[in-house]
């Protein structure tokens, strides 16, 4: 069974989220998503509309994804990797080299994101319809 991980907050869950969650299932068997909690949130600035546990919700009702663990810091990843035996780890481009150390550990694929959307965008246009 080939096993993919890749991370992320997922707030709001969109369409482009989708793409790369499917993308990184169809490379695999499998699919862990670790999902940043609350509390890493704040350490990378992110402030979630919607909380973990609503988010971990619509994550373990998608079909390609079968395990949602938490993300808590960035050092985990190693150890993630180790810990599930993962074979693949899959992020979008925004992310191109970041990981790249895990290349000692499993494959490392960043995949194109999907350029048209993103939640500051959603926000942005939410606010502007409201005006
Ligand atoms: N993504 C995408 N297309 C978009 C928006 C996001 O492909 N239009 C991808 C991102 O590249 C990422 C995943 O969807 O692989 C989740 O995006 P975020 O929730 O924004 O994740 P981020 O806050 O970047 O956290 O340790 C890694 C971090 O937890 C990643």
């Amino acid at each position: 069974m080939k096993k993919i991980l890749t991370y992320g907050t997922y707030d709001l869950l969109h369409y482009g989220h989708i793409n790369l969650l499917q993308r990184a299932k169809a490379m695999g068997d499998y699919l862990i998503v670790g999902l940043s909690t609350d509390e890493f949130n704040s350490m990378k600035g992110k402030k979630c509309y919607f909380s973990y546990n609503e988010r971990k919700k619509m994550l373990e009702a998608l079909r390609c994804v079968d395990l949602v663990i938490e993300e808590n810091c960035w050092e985990q990843k190693i150890s993630d990797v180790k810990e599930f035996k993962v074979d693949t780890f899959v992020m979008g481009d925004d992310w191109k080299g970041k990981f790249d150390f895990l290349k000692d550990y499993c494959e490392v694929v960043y995949l194109p994101r999907t350029p048209e959307i993103s939640t500051t965008q959603i926000k942005k246009d939410l606010g502007e319809k409201k005006n």
